[in-house]
């Protein structure tokens, strides 16, 4: 047998592998952690970064000055004076909002489009001699703007005699989310409202077959019900998440129109076994569609509402319905221009972007691609700072000033949550002393100080408790110049 033979000693090879150890070193960067499951899809993804959405709430209860309608109402009361979406768009487009949901039918019946299966639409109406199609001119007028469009159909339907006919019902169902999902372009959320007044005919809704032609027809879509499947209800009309909130749930203990799940919706689930982030619908006024005796809520209403939706890990559904002209009232643009202008001066600037950051590990080392600096770049997704795979116990990042003390009375928090969200529990300190705590961040997690403004010199955040490793995307230190808690 010929003996092999060794062109190498021993010595030489193990220097060509050190020096091919350290060349991996300066040039590459380590791998990102694993997931934990469930992770949201990408169109869940994009609808989490949305933060604020609107809703449009418009028909012929705008008219007769009801909030659910009896389905008794003439169609001859829908009659705008000076409907124009592009002033809804613009009011839209000042917000800093990209989706908006319109009713394209309500609990009364009343079509806001020409449907082909019904004369109880616009096609009965005085606006534009019955040749009016508001779904239209509000996608149009949304796609101009680069603003996307969403619609919402009621399930409950007052009006038509095939409710409560069940295979009658459906397939007119069907026949309409067919023609909205068809005729009008790309539909980015479809809203499947479980409400149903106590009196209302019996009936069972085909969701499935709902949801199947809803996937059929559009691919980017997200179906919003009290059980998903990709947006689920926040369980309350006042916009507010429970201060714990996970994007997580269990949908099998879920059903739509479920009172008794309302707490269970409120908060998520950490074991839960399904992505389902939760979307928190409130009316900038007190009712759903326009009344003359009411108005818009006061700016600080609407923070309020910002800190607990959006600062829970939730997007917010702000509805701003158009009144009898068929325009949103002056009053509420003007509150909802005020209300964008007071996030941009909050979240504006950030002095954790001047500080020294550290953090009790880095996955991959000094520079392993997961710094604790990660956290003060522009990224609030894919950039983040990850712990070594070898800690144990606490894990904590801190941010230092470089010069004097930091005044702030905000802390922005966000998980990278593509790898799952993750944080069961954590807590700030200024200078040693604890300012706040908290259960889930997820997405965004906003801290508005109790004590309001505090000065210090180091902020540290801990994480206490985490499924697996905490992944933080961004922290932010904010001086909220409208929060005054004494
Ligand atoms: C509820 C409905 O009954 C209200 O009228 C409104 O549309 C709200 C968004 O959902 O369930």
């Amino acid at each position: 047998m010929a003996k092999t033979h060794n062109f190498f000693p021993i010595s030489t090879l193990l220097l060509l592998f050190q020096s091919a150890l350290s060349w991996n070193d300066q040039t590459r960067v380590a791998t990102p952690p694993l997931p934990i499951p469930p992770l949201p899809s990408y169109s869940q993804l994009k609808w989490q970064q949305r933060e604020i959405i609107m809703f449009l709430h418009f028909g012929v209860n705008t008219f007769t000055d009801r909030e659910w309608g009896t389905g008794l109402e003439s169609p001859s009361v829908f009659n705008p004076t000076a409907l124009d979406a592009n002033q809804w768009a613009d009011a839209a487009a000042q917000a800093g909002v990209s989706l908006m949901i319109l009713t394209a039918k309500h609990h009364d019946g009343f079509c806001l489009w020409p449907s082909k299966y019904t004369d109880h639409s616009v096609i009965g109406s005085p606006w534009k001699n019955g040749d009016g199609d508001v779904v239209r001119e509000f996608v149009e007028a949304a796609k101009a703007r680069g603003i996307d469009s969403g619609l919402y159909l009621s399930p409950w339907d007052r009006h038509d005699p095939r409710y409560g006919h069940d295979k009658l019902y459906n397939e007119y169902y069907l026949a309409q989310l067919q023609e909205l999902l068809t005729r009008y372009g790309d539909v980015r959320e479809i809203w499947f409202d479980g409400a149903k007044g106590s009196n209302a005919k019996n009936m069972s809704y085909y969701f499935n077959d709902w949801f199947s032609t809803v996937r059929e027809l559009q691919s980017s879509i997200n179906i919003f019900s009290d059980a998903g499947p990709d947006v689920r209800w926040v369980g309350d009309e006042k916009g507010y998440a429970g201060s714990t909130c996970w994007s997580t749930i269990n949908a099998t203990s879920l059903s739509i129109g479920n009172a008794t799940i309302i707490s269970y919706l409120n908060s998520g689930d950490s074991k839960g076994t399904n992505w389902l982030p939760a979307e928190c619908d409130v009316s900038i006024r007190a009712g759903w569609f326009w009344h003359k005796s009411q108005a818009p809520k006061k700016l600080s209403e609407l923070l309020d509402i910002y800190y607990k939706s959006v600062g829970r890990n939730c997007v917010l559904l702000i509805n701003v319905p158009p009144n009898t002209t068929g325009l949103i009232s002056k009053g509420d643009v003007q509150r909802l221009k005020q209300f964008r202008e007071a996030i941009d001066t909050i979240f504006s600037s950030n002095l954790a972007q001047n500080c020294l950051v550290e953090a009790s590990s880095q996955r991959g080392g000094k520079n392993g691609g997961f710094e604790a600096i990660n956290t003060v770049d522009d990224d609030h997704m894919w950039t983040y700072w990850a712990p070594s795979e070898k800690e144990k116990g606490d894990y904590w990042i801190e941010f230092k000033s470089r010069s004097g003390k930091i005044k702030f009375n905000v802390i922005r928090i966000q998980e990278a949550i593509g790898l799952g969200q993750r944080v069961k529990k954590h807590e700030i300190y200024l200078d040693g002393i604890r300012v706040a705590k908290g259960t889930t961040i997820g997405y965004k997690r906003l801290h508005r100080l109790e004590m309001g403004v505090v000065h210090g010199y180091s902020v540290m955040i801990k994480i206490v408790k985490a499924k697996g490793l905490p992944l933080i995307s961004s922290v932010g230190l904010h001086f909220d110049p409208f929060w005054n808690p004494n």
